[in-house]
């Protein structure tokens, strides 16, 4: 091939991967995100925090860049809002917001919620972030990965949180044993770097 013809070839930009962060909250997706981009040298996606639906917003890095053994791969990461079947305000009081914040909390929650479900079809790999901790057999776990593989959407299911000491990451691999796991402390980076690897293969 005339060598200018492959230098254009190869200048075309690669496509790519949008790469979003699904599960319960409270699971660890931004934690998650944040810690990817940063390995990429970005920023953190958004805050992080125990009080539960803390993301109410999608929110997006695109042009993160790996380069990694000789790959390569651009991702848009996606933190999602966290997946859950019923908001309840009252939970957020609990955590210390005064009853006013807790209302409008649950409102922004109750939308983030829809805006993370009808984004499914911009995904082009999903992670469904778990805690190890706790058990896998939840139904909004099985419902977003349902609706994930419906629009035939790949997904790595993440046992995360394994620097917990009641972290049961065999228990999210015998639920899923038909799915790719990789389990992962997104606090500590134990193992992420196996998870770039199982984007490589799925994507
Ligand atoms: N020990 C431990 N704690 C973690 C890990 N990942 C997240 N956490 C903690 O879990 C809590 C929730 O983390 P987030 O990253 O905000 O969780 P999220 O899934 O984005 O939650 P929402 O945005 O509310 O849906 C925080 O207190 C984090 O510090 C982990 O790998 N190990
Ligand atoms: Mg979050």
């Amino acid at each position: 091939m005339a060598s200018w013809i492959s230098r254009i070839l190869s200048r075309k930009k690669k496509k790519d991967i949008r790469l979003a962060f699904y599960g319960e909250v409270n699971a660890g997706k931004t934690t998650l995100a944040n810690r990817i981009a940063n390995d990429l040298g970005h920023e953190d996606l958004g805050p992080v925090s125990e009080i539960p639906h803390e993301t109410r917003k999608v929110v997006k890095l695109e042009n993160a860049q790996l380069k990694k053994d000789g790959y390569e791969l651009n991702f848009t990461l996606m933190d999602m809002p966290g997946i859950a079947t019923t908001v309840d305000y009252r939970n957020f009081v609990k955590f210390g917001l005064t009853e006013s914040e807790a209302i409008q909390r649950a409102k922004e929650a109750t939308k983030g919620i829809l805006e993370a479900i009808k984004m499914i079809d911009q995904v082009d790999v999903a992670l469904i972030i778990l805690d190890s901790t706790k058990t896998p057999f939840e139904q909004v776990n099985l419902t977003i990965i349902g609706n994930l593989q419906l629009q035939k959407i790949p997904i790595i299911i993440i046992a995360n949180k394994t620097d917990l000491p009641d972290s049961r990451p065999e228990l999210v691999r015998q639920t899923f044993s038909d799915q790719a796991i990789v389990a992962v402390s997104a606090k500590t980076g134990d193992n992420v770097s196996a998870l770039y690897e199982a984007i490589r293969k799925i994507s």
